[in-house]
């Protein structure tokens, strides 16, 4: 079987830690692509020079010409401003929808026959818009949130128990902004609702429902708390996991349940939308929307969700894109 292909649009800080993470896991031959001369060749050689170290072989270069991304199965764009202290995602909308725009031309050009993967701020309407442009099937084109989102949750409540976060399942449905919808009933440590053991820890239902806010609070807030504590930029190398995650997934037809930004058509109230939903992922890429049932509680937070994002993919198509 030839080896797999995997082209990384964008060789910032996130691209980088792909770039290593992809290696190390021999998932194909990497194609590092940047605007900026120099930079992703340089990333790259760095990273190829550690394989007889690490033990890992494949191809792993860098280009700045679409040409070189050619034949790739998957194709993964972190290009595009991060945010600094004090920005929302959506501060970044309009400098990276023309990245964005332009990623697309040249995915389209080159790759058109790629899943792809966006990960760039503000993430469901760079999805929306690349989509767009490239015309790739809906069902080959996703975004990475979800997966991140849920493992901040998911660490938050592993430290909050004392348990191994491997024992630890939660989910976080809805756009990746802050109106982002932790999906706390459904939280389990190995099949245990996390309410409950918090509950038991506390010996008070009020206490362990104030320490489970604080907990989604956190979530929401989470990639906020790295910028403010980086200061030049955003979280980089929990997202790349989280893509990477995605892309084993896909390339080796796992059919892992991840909460994946995909095209929803007429499900949890929505409809023609990308949304952070339970997708299972496979070699057809979003092979499926799961659907759970929601309270009354859940519902409003996700359909507020669905408003922030409909409404942000709204204000980017009058801008023109
Ligand atoms: O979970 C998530 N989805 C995210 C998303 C979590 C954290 C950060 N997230 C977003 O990813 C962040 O807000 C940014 O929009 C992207 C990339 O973050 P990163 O930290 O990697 O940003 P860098 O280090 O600034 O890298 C961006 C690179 C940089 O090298 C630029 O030269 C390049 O993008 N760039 C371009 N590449 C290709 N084509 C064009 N036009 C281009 N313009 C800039």
């Amino acid at each position: 079987m030839a080896r797999k292909k995997i082209a990384l649009i964008g060789g910032g800080q996130i691209g980088g830690v792909l770039a290593q993470l992809i290696s190390l896991k021999e998932l194909g031959d990497v194609i590092l692509f940047d605007i900026v001369e120099d930079l992703p060749q340089g990333k790259t050689l760095d990273i190829a020079e550690a394989s007889r170290i690490d033990g890992f072989d494949v191809s792993v270069k860098g280009t700045n010409s679409y040409k070189d991304i050619e034949g790739s199965d998957i194709v993964i764009i972190t290009a595009g401003l991060p945010r600094k202290p004090g920005m929302s995602r959506d501060d970044l909308l309009v400098t990276n929808a023309k990245i964005m725009q332009q990623v697309a031309e040249g995915v389209k050009e080159f790759a058109s026959n790629a899943f792809v993967i966006v990960i760039s701020n503000p993430l469901d309407a760079m999805v929306t818009l690349f989509q767009k442009v490239s015309g790739i099937p809906h069902h080959k084109v996703m975004g990475q949130a979800g997966v991140l989102d849920s493992s901040r949750f998911s660490t938050f409540i592993a430290w909050e128990l004392g348990v191994s976060v491997k024992d630890i399942n939660a989910m976080v449905l809805g756009g990746h902004g802050d109106t982002m919808v932790p999906l706390v009933r459904y939280a389990n440590v190995n099949g245990m609702p996390v309410m409950e053991l918090l509950e038991r820890k506390y010996g008070d239902a009020e206490k362990a429902k104030e320490v489970m806010k604080a907990m989604v609070d956190r979530t929401k807030m989470a990639g906020g708390e790295v910028v403010k504590l980086l200061k030049t930029g955003s979280a980089f190398y929990s997202p790349a996991s989280a893509a990477v995650q995605m892309t084993e997934a896909i390339l080796k037809d796992e059919k892992r349940v991840l909460p994946t930004c995909a095209f929803v058509k007429d499900q949890y109230g929505a409809d023609g939308v990308y949304l952070g939903v339970p997708a299972v992922l496979g070699a057809d890429g979003v092979e499926k929307v799961l659907e759970i049932s929601l309270d009354e509680e859940e519902t409003a937070a996700l359909n507020n969700s669905i408003n922030a994002v409909t409404t942000l993919v709204a204000d980017m198509e009058r801008l023109g894109f």
